[in-house]
């Protein structure tokens, strides 16, 4: 059936299934997936990936940073590709959805066009970018940051897990160094449908967010240093107590986010006491420090309050107390042609609609930098994610895929 522009869906059941095939990689007790950056089960799914890819008659280069393009030729193959995607990788208790969605939609087109015989004009590509959890290692966003020039490749590699491990190791273990060199790589547009990872579509009863932008972000990594004591017979004025001086400065976090209402935002995700034992005065604690707003000035803002409060904890207490920048990026506004792309495709098929400003990061924030960029919200339940309960409908996931691969044949264009 040669399938007019006007009825073209995708195959929201070959979506679902390939979502819960993925998601058996990594998969936990509690129904989410725990599938951190460049470990063996993040090559385990890039493998997937790329042989799902080959399957649809696609060809694959990879980066220097690991980022995988999986393309489909068009008419003509001199015009820069129309690219979606999202990521792979996930949070240590995150969901099916994240980030996977978007890759799994983009996959999904190109099994629709296919199915079709539909041959577009530009050339279609399906991206996974390395690295955007910044769980493992920072930065956030890591692969697509490289990729626009945000991040220094050397400096990607150079970052280290926990266990010491760097990004560059692990990516050579897994054998995703590709030869291409980072941002080598036109794209004429990009989109990425993403869960939106908060309540507000589910409660205004929306299918489709139109995101026109996304919260700025500035991370660090917090270090107090005090000195282990014993917790019975040392007296309280004499203590240099790391964790009270952490926590007080923690609070302060969220006091600063609660200060700069709709948009502020403020978290404490990642502690790590030394030496954690419950009767020693810890010697030092390390923790992570999460920002985010929707104006830039404001995030000026919060981020020199922030230093302010570390200051005078320093000058209180008298401890030796280390802040440093790890993340960074200004709040991002999306393109107006891919924006309207996108709220076209919505209306073809009078879904339910709103505007909605992502929280959250993506990689598209990066690829924005560099190509015109939009994104596709779809809900999750209750709004929840980075948690092992994330879910979402099959038929809000079929409704944002319809809109990407409307959204995506508008701006490549194709022969009826
Ligand atoms: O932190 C974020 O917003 C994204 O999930 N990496
Ligand atoms: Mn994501
Ligand atoms: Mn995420």
């Amino acid at each position: 059936m040669q399938a007019t522009e006007s009825n073209l869906t995708i195959n929201g059941q070959r979506l679902w299934d390939s979502l819960m095939e993925l998601a058996r990689l990594g998969a936990t007790p509690k129904g989410g997936v725990n599938r951190l950056t460049l470990t063996d089960l993040d090559k385990q799914a890039r493998d997937l990936l790329i042989s799902w890819g080959e399957a649809a008659g696609l060809k694959t280069t990879i980066d220097q940073i690991g980022n995988i393009f999986m393309r489909r030729e068009g008419a003509d193959n001199s015009l820069p590709p129309v690219v979606a995607g999202s990521h792979i990788d996930t949070q240590p208790t995150g969901g099916k959805f994240d980030g996977c969605y978007g890759v799994l939609a983009a996959l999904e087109v190109v099994r629709t066009l296919n199915d079709h015989g539909i041959r577009t004009r530009a050339p279609i590509e399906v991206a996974s970018w390395t690295n955007e959890e910044g769980s493992r290692f920072v930065p956030v966003m890591m692969g697509s940051g490289v990729f626009c020039g945000a991040v220094d490749l050397e400096r990607a590699y150079a970052a280290t897990d926990t266990d010491s491990r760097t990004v560059e190791a692990e990516l050579e273990r897994i054998g995703y160094v590709g030869p291409e060199i980072p941002g080598h790589h036109p794209i004429g547009a990009y989109f990425e449908a993403h869960i939106e990872q908060g309540p507000i579509l589910e409660d205004e009863n929306k299918v489709i967010g139109v995101v026109p932008a996304v919260l700025g972000l500035t991370w660090y990594d917090c270090e107090v240093i005090g000195m282990e004591a014993h917790a019975g017979p040392t007296p309280m004025a004499l203590r240099k107590d790391a964790m009270q001086v952490a926590a007080r400065i923690m609070q302060q976090v969220v006091v600063i986010a609660d200060r700069y209402q709709p948009h502020g935002r403020g978290t404490v995700g990642m502690v790590q006491v030394h030496p954690n034992s419950r009767n020693v005065i810890p010697g030092s604690v390390k923790f992570s420090i999460d920002l985010r707003h929707a104006e830039e000035q404001v995030l000026v803002q919060m981020h020199e309050e922030m230093l302010q409060c570390v200051e005078d904890e320093r000058r209180k207490s008298g401890l030796e107390i280390n802040i440093e920048r790890v993340s960074y990026y200004p709040p991002c506004p999306f393109h107006v042609d891919c924006i309207q792309a996108v709220r076209e495709a919505a209306k073809r098929f009078n879904y339910p609609t709103m505007d909605v400003i992502s929280g959250a990061g993506h990689d598209a924030v990066y690829v924005a930098r560099v190509a015109p960029t939009g994104m596709i919200f779809v809900p999750c339940k209750d709004g929840i994610s980075h948690n092992e309960l994330e879910s979402a409908k099959p038929e809000d996931l079929t409704a944002g895929g319809n809109v990407l691969l409307h959204a995506v044949l508008e701006r490549a264009g194709y022969e009826s």
